[in-house]
């Protein structure tokens, strides 16, 4: 695909041209109640963006373009946040892994592999047994474990799921949510974990219905999807925490893009992060005094059974801690 003609939207034309999703209203309510509610609790909260967007290309949709991530970063991170004392509003792509439940995902750690059918004695012999559930005993310490995290985070009601699929969703919604969310000022940190896609087709370019493959090969033109961090820091956020991901498949690129996104937007964090290592090394670019500064987060070879997302979320709410010690 030839990126040099696509047209660019400004965020302000994007969101004057295309459609609001349906639950829009809705969700901008329930974040709305959930930050007046942490409020007054004097909780800190964290804006968590995980999983791809997709891009539509039919309007009656068959085909779309999608952007890879399994939602590993977002739904570990938004763990650790929760236990850090932080209320997170999980904002996700439907389907995508989840806090709590990504421990249990149907492919790698399916759970009815661990649970067994047991046939207790009945009170009257001639009766038949009754079969009761049970958990395998090797799994049942780290199940338990889970579940008073998951128990506790529902008891407590700090952590609010919101669902996207396409980028068009991913947008309207981002800035609803960060719109609420300014409310709380420096106590609002936004973790953009999400990958989003860099070319959308515009609805009015959109076909109605399935394209039809009788004409041979297909020729799609898109347009670029406007670059929201920019918005997102000089309007929607008043003085949050910003922290965003900068994904690279070539190393070489990895460190000019992450310090090209800072100079551009001039939010707090980018995350750089190759799609081959992400797992066990990640490097944070920011500026210090106006100098910037670069630090890799590395797992040691010994650590493999450590997330790393636990660094990184310690790493920054050390980092929000000092942030929310400016005063203005
Ligand atoms: C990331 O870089 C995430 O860390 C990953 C996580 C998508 C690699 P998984 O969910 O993967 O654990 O499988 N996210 C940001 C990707 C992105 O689209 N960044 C934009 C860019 O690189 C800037 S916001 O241009």
């Amino acid at each position: 695909m030839d990126s040099r003609e696509s047209a660019a939207f400004s965020a302000e034309t994007y969101f004057a041209t295309q459609p609001a999703p349906p639950s829009l209203d809705h969700d901008r309510a329930s974040v709305r109640d959930f930050v007046l509610r942490q409020t007054d609790l004097g909780n800190k909260v964290v804006l968590v963006t995980s999983g791809g967007t997709t891009v539509p290309l039919e309007r009656n949709m068959v085909r779309y373009l999608d952007n890879f991530s399994a939602g590993t970063r977002g739904a570990t991170s938004a763990e650790y946040f929760l236990k850090a004392g932080y209320a997170v509003i999980f904002m996700h792509r439907q389907f995508s892994l989840q806090p709590f439940s990504r421990h249990y995902s149907h492919s790698t750690n399916p759970f009815l592999d661990f649970l067994e059918i047991e046939h207790k004695p009945s009170a009257s012999a001639s009766a038949l047994t009754t079969p009761e559930i049970t958990v395998t005993p090797e799994k049942r310490a780290d199940l338990l474990s889970v579940l008073t995290a998951y128990k506790t985070v529902q008891r407590e009601g700090t952590l609010l799921t919101l669902s996207f699929v396409t980028v068009n969703d991913y947008l309207w919604l981002l800035r609803a949510v960060s719109e609420e969310l300014s409310e709380m000022r420096r106590n609002a940190m936004y973790y953009l974990a999400a990958a989003v896609s860099d070319f959308f087709l515009p609805r009015q370019k959109m076909s109605e219905h399935k394209i039809q493959s009788g004409k041979g090969s297909l020729h799609i033109e898109m347009d670029q999807v406007p670059k929201i961090l920019k918005p997102m820091v000089d309007e929607w956020t008043r003085e949050g925490f910003i922290v965003s991901f900068k994904l690279e498949t070539d190393p070489q690129l990895l460190l000019p893009k992450c310090r090209q996104a800072l100079k551009r937007y001039g939010h707090q964090v980018v995350i750089g992060n190759d799609l081959n290592r992400r797992k066990f090394e990640v490097v944070f670019v920011s500026t210090n005094n106006g100098t910037l500064s670069e630090s890799w987060l590395r797992l040691s070879e010994d650590l493999h059974t450590r997330e790393i997302e636990e660094d990184i979320v310690d790493e920054l709410v050390r980092r929000h801690q000092a942030w929310t010690n400016i005063k203005q």
